[in-house]
């Protein structure tokens, strides 16, 4: 195992990614965002520290009041004295969509506090694929040391949806509205909801969007909160605490099917929908069975 010279620095800047430090998080992101050749070096120093954060996914429509009210969620935390990193994925606009979001937390005074970090990822460009990236991102925040880390992302698109699958309590944030609730529905994202949220609870349809998410979603606690004021964060922070982790978001679990998702996407790739009618039929009328009709997908190029 020889060292080669500039090894000792590298392995200076990943102790300091481990003790927490700004500087060096930011890096090490950067690295597993664009898969650099500091990435490999990143993903082991950080192997053995990985599973301690809290995810929390914070997911949505765009407008709901998500970013305002995980700036909220911040200030709570902080109250609490919990550290927390913060990783915004906006698939329309990455740029403004984590500036919207730093001015947010800035406004309720994180900036220049060492307990929080906030990076927005670009939904596009990813080589690895969004929710893969998104994983290492958040087990970089995890590594680093912070208590929770929060994911924010829209919940429209297979994509977003895999991000919230990461995270080990999925809040669900909705505007009042009956529009709202069907696109909510049809998206599917109320299915994921550990805890549902009824921001903008100022408006006068609150209440009654709240009562017919209680009625679609029976144990699944409802929070009505207003992010401006930050009326009803703190029930929002203890309703979250009091969740238990979902298991299947364990570092190992989680990347073990990562790995599957991925496999299966690139043996659906082999094949268009036009091919898997047309050998799903042959098996439905028995000219294939289903072992030999798997075969022939797998031997596809
Ligand atoms: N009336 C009201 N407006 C809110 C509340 N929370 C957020 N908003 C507003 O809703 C808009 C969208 O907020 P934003 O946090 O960017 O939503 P995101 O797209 O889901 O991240 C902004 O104009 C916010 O000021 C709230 O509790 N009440
Ligand atoms: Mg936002």
């Amino acid at each position: 195992m020889g060292r080669i010279m500039g090894d000792q620095a590298a392995t200076d800047w990943l102790t300091r990614l481990l003790a927490g430090e700004r500087t060096a998080i930011a890096r090490a992101i950067t690295a597993v965002e664009n898969e650099t050749a500091e990435a490999p070096a990143v993903l082991s120093a950080i192997a053995d520290r990985l599973g301690r954060a809290r995810i929390i996914g914070f997911t949505g429509s765009p407008g709901a009041g998500k970013s305002t009210l995980v700036g909220a969620y911040v200030s709570e935390l902080r109250r609490r004295c919990h550290t927390v990193g913060v990783v915004a994925v906006d698939p329309s606009s990455p740029f403004s969509g984590g500036a919207v979001l730093g001015d947010r937390v800035r406004m309720t005074s994180h900036a220049g506090d060492t307990g929080v970090f906030i990076r927005s990822l670009a939904s596009r460009g990813h080589l690895g694929g969004l929710s893969r990236t998104a994983a290492r991102v958040i087990d970089v925040l995890d590594a680093a040391g912070f208590d929770q880390v929060v994911v924010e992302t829209v919940g429209a698109g297979q994509n977003e949806i895999e991000v919230a699958e990461i995270a080990d309590c999925r809040v669900v944030v909705c505007a009042p509205g009956f529009g709202d609730d069907i696109q909510a529905i049809k998206a599917g994202i109320l299915e994921i909801a550990d805890i549902l949220v009824v921001n903008k609870a100022d408006l006068p349809l609150a209440e009654r969007t709240a009562r017919q998410f209680a009625a679609l979603t029976p144990g699944v606690p409802v929070i009505r909160t207003q992010a401006i004021a930050g009326k009803g964060v703190a029930e929002l922070a203890d309703a979250i605490a009091s969740r238990p982790r979902r298991p299947a978001t364990d570092p190992l679990n989680r990347t073990r099917r990562l790995l599957l998702d991925l496999a299966v996407a690139r043996f659906r790739s082999r094949i268009d929908d036009a091919g898997l009618d047309a050998l799903a039929k042959q098996v439905l009328r028995g000219e294939t069975d289903f072992e030999s009709a798997a075969d022939i997908l797998g031997a596809k190029r």
